[in-house]
């Protein structure tokens, strides 16, 4: 029942500048509360251009990439660390695809949003990519780790 380190991974969920605007926090953090995964980051947060940035460089080529900097920088964002057993597969499962209106219902993106430009979050890909952008978001300090202290069935 208990799974081993190994197994436990870190992904990096943030909420986009309209989910902010849209009051739409709430309901996006309860999906994963309510999945069983384990919070251990988060904070509203106005990204820096340059963070915006080194977070996409992968996308630095694309035609679209001076508008995604502009979207992501144009109010405070949620940064949240996430945690559980295959969490980064199944956060990009319970987010949906990046084209919302390719987006199953039931998945935030199919539930919540129309346009892929504002597609209102953000899932890391993989368990490397995880671990490296909760570095890249979060300072030494601002996460934390903790344990639940009762199993909820022995309450
Ligand atoms: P994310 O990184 O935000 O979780 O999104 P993703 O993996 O589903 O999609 P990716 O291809 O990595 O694109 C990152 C974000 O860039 C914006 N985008 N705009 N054609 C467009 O205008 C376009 N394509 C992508 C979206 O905000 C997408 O989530």
């Amino acid at each position: 029942l208990v799974a081993s380190m190994e197994e436990v991974e870190q992904t990096y969920i943030m909420i986009k500048p309209d989910g902010v605007q849209r009051g739409l926090v709430g309901e996006i953090i309860s999906r994963f509360e309510k999945k069983g995964f384990k919070l251990t980051g988060l904070k509203l947060f106005q990204c820096p251009k340059e963070l915006a940035e080194e977070h996409y460089k992968d996308l630095q080529s694309k035609p679209f990439f001076p508008k995604l900097i502009d979207y992501i920088t144009s109010g405070p964002v949620v940064c949240m660390g996430w945690e559980g057993v295959g969490v980064v597969a199944s956060a990009r499962k319970l987010i949906g695809a990046t084209n919302p209106l390719n987006a199953e219902p039931g998945t935030i993106r199919g539930d919540l949003a129309v346009q892929t430009g504002r597609n209102v979050v953000h899932g890391s890909d993989s368990p490397d990519n995880g671990k490296h952008e909760i570095g890249l978001w979060f300072k030494e300090g601002e996460l934390c780790a903790w344990t639940a202290i009762q199993e909820p069935w022995l309450v």
